[in-house]
Parts: structure tokens; sequence; C-alpha cells
């Protein structure tokens, strides 16, 4: 038996994109890279082109630490020095597209304790009430620390929470790491996508508002809709509609 697994999430104002971490030192050349790490970032800016062109809102992580931080090695902690406040290598990426009205949260700010969650110590749950955000989509790095204790705490604070696969990748620092992270991510409710399950905003009109008489109903905003859908690259939601996973 085939089941169809395809999702079609259609993003909306009461939706939000956090992206976690996606800063110099996480990434290829950087003092605690994540092997391939910067290979998610194209996907993260599809994303972010997706949340922008519906109106759903975009956030982004940063670890932020002290040059004294508890994590580092001097400390006694587990890793060498990283994203040190200020720093060129606490940077985000410059290849990631953030709009200008990003909201940033700095996280484990604090020299004395260890935060992944992007939640811990931090503003970010009274952000998203602010914003009115329901359902939050978690992509960046990294997915066994970062992107699990985030979207942990997303759960426990009453959040719909979707996890990005194909935007995410982690340290794997014990092998199956980042296999146990998943696990323990959908344990807690959270569900996982790709960007196949996106539908675009023009495929999720009802079928007669896409009909040439519909059309002429509402020119300038049908024809702003169609422009944008145009501009995509070749899309794939309609033959991802008709496809099955699993
Ligand atoms: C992280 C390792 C060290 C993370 C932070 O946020 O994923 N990982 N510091
Ligand atoms: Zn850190």
């Amino acid at each position: 038996m085939v089941i169809c697994l395809v999702k079609n999430y259609v993003v909306k104002d009461s939706d939000a994109l956090l992206i976690t971490d996606i800063q110099k030192d996480f990434l290829p050349g950087g003092a605690l890279p994540v092997d391939g790490g910067d290979g998610i970032i194209p996907v993260l800016n599809d994303y972010i082109r997706r949340f922008e062109d519906s109106k759903g809102h975009v956030l982004a992580s940063r670890d932020w630490h002290p040059s004294n931080h508890v994590s580092f090695k001097a400390q006694g902690g587990p890793w060498p020095p990283h994203c040190i406040q200020e720093t060129s290598g606490a940077k985000f990426s410059p290849d990631l597209k953030l709009p200008k009205h990003t909201v940033v949260i700095s996280k484990a700010t604090n020299p004395e304790r260890e935060a992944y969650s992007a939640f811990d110590g931090t503003s970010l749950a009274h952000e998203l009430r602010t914003l009115g955000v329901k359902r939050l989509f978690i992509g960046g790095l990294a997915t066994d620390y970062c992107v699990v204790n985030t979207v942990v705490d997303a759960r426990k604070l009453g959040f719909e929470t979707v996890v990005l696969m194909d935007a995410t990748l982690g340290i794997n620092v014990e092998p199956g790491d980042v296999d146990r992270a998943i696990e323990t991510m959908l344990k807690n409710g959270a569900q996982q996508a790709t960007v196949e399950d996106f539908l675009d905003a023009v495929d999720a009109l009802p079928i007669e508002e896409t009909q040439p008489d519909a059309l002429e109903e509402k020119p300038s905003q049908r024809a702003e809709v169609k422009k944008k859908a145009r501009m995509r690259p070749k899309g794939s939601a309609k033959r991802i509609r008709t496809e099955r996973k699993g």
C-alpha cells in the first residue's frame, strides 16, 4: 500500500520561519564548522523567499558568546571558542539572504550557562506571541544542538512546530546524534517537512479563482500573484500534489 504523506503547507501570517545559527564559525572555514553546512544556505534562501511572499515572519537566532563562555575548552567546556560576540566568526553568513526586518535572537550570552535552545534566556517566545505566530518552521544549524533543543522548547510552549529537514544539518560528535535528535523532535510532536511539501500561493487558490473569468474580477491582485509564481524556478507544487512518498 502507498500512503500519501505530501503535506501541502501554505505559509500564512501566523507562521514564522526561524533560522538557527547560520554564522561563519559554524560553516566550513569557521571555528566549529558543520560539515557541508553551507549547502543548506540556498535552501534556507528559498524558504525565506516563500515566507516573504506570503507575509510569514522571519527570525534568525545566533550563538552569541562572551569570550570566557563556559562551553569553551579553556573553561572546561566541550567546544573550541566560537561565535564570540562582535567577532567576524559570529556574523551571519553573507550568503544568507535575511530580510531587513528579520528579528534577531542572540543566545548563550551568559558566560556561566550553556543555552542551545533559541528560547533559553531570550525574548523569542515573547516576540513570537507579539507577532501572533502559531506555527513555527525551523531550519539551520546544528540539528543535534540548537535545532533539537529549540524544537523541544517550541513544543512545550505550545507552538505547532515543523522541522525543515532539507535545511538543517548536525555535528554528530557521536555517530547517531543527528538521528537521535530527529527522533526526539518527532517524539515531542514536531512535524517534518521539505520544500516539496509547500504550496506556492497561486496553487493554494480555489480552482475557480484561477479561471480566466475570475482573473478579470481582481486583475491587479491576481496579476501580482501570477507574476510572483512565474518568477519562481520551475515550480513543483502541481506535480508534488499528485506525488506519493513513503
Ligand atoms: C551550538 C555547538 C556549540 C548550536 C552552539 O547552537 O547548535 N552547537 N554551540
Ligand atoms: Zn556555542
